[in-house]
């Protein structure tokens, strides 16, 4: 039988730490064979809703479940973890400039990467969910030196989802017979949605996307700000923003990192950039990875035409931006 594997859930009295909970615990995240202890962290305010949550896992009665620690001290959340998803932050509220929130999330994912530092397994793999994503990855590797900068990542994949979501929509396909899509950049609305080297598995073999949808009008504007703005979209509909989506996302971007990706498929996730396809280094950029043995690389060799060259440069310089006035508050 498999050692338990300790997992961290920051804000997990929050929306999506509230869907993410059960799919880790019934084995969506880490394999249908893998043990888990949940360990939840979130504010000393939310104290009684996190412990509503602990009470709801231990009535799941989840054969993979070995243990449940809900606290609001991040020393003993960070204790010994050896995954953690960090969701907990500083909401955006209406009206607030970009520079607050920023600033509001520096202080508190300084202290977080301290935590990490001192009391996570040295092999700690970290995904960030918690808006900035880009720029609260970059806080943590910033602070937090004894994990490697390649086990700090943040969450596209729920963007990359989408875009899946909107070829098939578009093609009337199954969303599984799509792979591929990429999106380059920012978690933010200058994201790069790209499907130019997206495929649809089909009774004649593998065809590229663009064949499928001659409309280039299509790829380049509705496709684009579709992906871009569906958050805001879910937020309409829904007086609350995407949950369920988000926390399935981030099991795909855990399970796809740790169990690898299958042959011939890449996903996207932001990770902090080595300078590949001339986006600057120092910043975590959205990029099209293959992942094996635990390790993702980043894919090679794509070609990138002028149109997707000037997108990538919008959202790079906005991840500069971010990161300047993030060290304003360092
Ligand atoms: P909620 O406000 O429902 O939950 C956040 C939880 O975090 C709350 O329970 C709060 O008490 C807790 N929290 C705040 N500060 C904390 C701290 N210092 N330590 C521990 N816990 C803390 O938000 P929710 O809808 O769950 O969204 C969480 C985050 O995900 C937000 O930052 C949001 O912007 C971000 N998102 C990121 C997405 C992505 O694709 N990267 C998509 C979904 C989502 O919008």
């Amino acid at each position: 039988p498999k050692k338990p594997v300790k997992v961290l859930v920051t804000g997990a009295a929050g929306q999506i730490g509230y869907a993410i909970v059960a799919m880790i615990a019934r084995g969506l995240m880490l394999g249908a064979d893998q043990p888990v202890v949940l360990h939840l962290l979130d504010l000393p305010v939310a104290a009684n809703a996190l412990n509503g949550v602990r009470m709801e896992l231990i009535d799941a009665a989840l054969p993979l479940l070995r243990g449940v620690v809900a606290t609001s001290d991040e020393a003993e959340a960070f204790k010994g973890v050896n995954v953690a998803i960090v969701i907990g932050g500083w909401p955006r509220r209406d009206g607030m400039e970009r520079k607050d929130l920023i600033s509001k999330n520096v202080t508190i994912y300084k202290s977080q990467a301290s935590a990490l530092h001192q009391h996570a397994a040295p092999n700690c793999k970290v995904l960030v969910v918690a808006n900035p994503a880009n720029t609260n990855a970059l806080v943590l590797k910033e602070f937090a030196p004894a994990i490697p900068a390649k086990n700090i990542t943040c969450l596209t994949r729920l963007d990359h989802n989408r875009a899946l979501g909107q070829v098939a929509e578009k093609l009337n396909v199954h969303v599984g017979d799509v792979k591929n899509a990429i999106i380059w950049g920012n978690h933010s609305s200058t994201q790069f949605p790209d499907a130019s080297h997206a495929t649809v598995s089909t009774d004649r073999g593998e065809r590229p996307v663009r064949e499928l949808i001659a409309d280039e009008i299509w790829l380049r504007e509705e496709f684009v700000t579709d992906v871009q703005q569906r958050g805001a979209a879910v937020i309409k509909a829904r007086k609350q923003s995407s949950s369920l989506s988000a926390a399935s996302a981030a099991c795909d971007h855990m399970r796809d990192w740790i169990l690898g990706t299958p042959k011939g498929t890449w996903v996207s996730m932001g990770v902090y950039s080595d300078g590949s396809y001339g986006v600057p280094e120092g910043v975590f950029f959205s990029f099209p990875v293959t992942c094996e043995k635990g390790e993702w690389s980043v894919v090679q060799g794509l070609e990138i035409d002028d149109f997707a060259r000037s997108k990538m440069e919008t959202s790079a310089t906005e991840l500069k931006e971010e990161k300047s006035i993030a060290y304003e508050f360092l």
